[in-house]
């Protein structure tokens, strides 16, 4: 490899941001993120829906991921409000955060079969219950 290749593979991964890999470890918003996507990304044992389960450990690692100064709890500055959300939902705990998960995954699953389909996350965006 010659050095031009090099530092035009280095530009690339700069411009791809992979030059901060702490932001690109967080775990993206699942309302950023298409319900297909939602799905694939989340299933982990294969059935085709997110279970209660892995929506929490995506949840929970999503936390973890965005609290930078490691003191257990999101401010404003780590983790903005979303749509929905007031300034008062800050600063929040991982059990408040993961309260609230089961409570958007609860609106979501309409068949309470304990696990959320490509067609309910749509579904339950569509009906404005919140990203998930
Ligand atoms: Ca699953
Ligand atoms: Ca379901």
């Amino acid at each position: 490899m010659n050095a031009v290749v090099v530092s035009a593979l280095a530009a690339a991964v700069v411009a791809l941001g992979w030059s901060s890999p702490s932001r690109a470890d967080t775990p993206p918003a699942l309302a950023s993120m298409p319900p297909s996507d939602v799905v694939s990304t989340l299933d982990r044992n294969g059935n085709g829906c997110v279970d209660l389960e892995e929506g929490r450990n995506y949840a929970s690692r999503r936390f973890h991921a965005l609290d930078r100064n490691h003191d257990g709890s999101l401010d404003a500055e780590e983790a903005p409000p979303g749509p929905g959300e007031g300034a008062d939902s800050r600063p929040v705990t991982i059990q408040a955060w993961q309260d609230a998960y089961h409570a958007r995954f609860d609106a979501f699953d309409t068949d309470r079969n304990g696990c959320l389909s490509q067609q309910e996350i749509e579904a339950g965006r569509n009906a404005g219950k919140g990203g998930q």
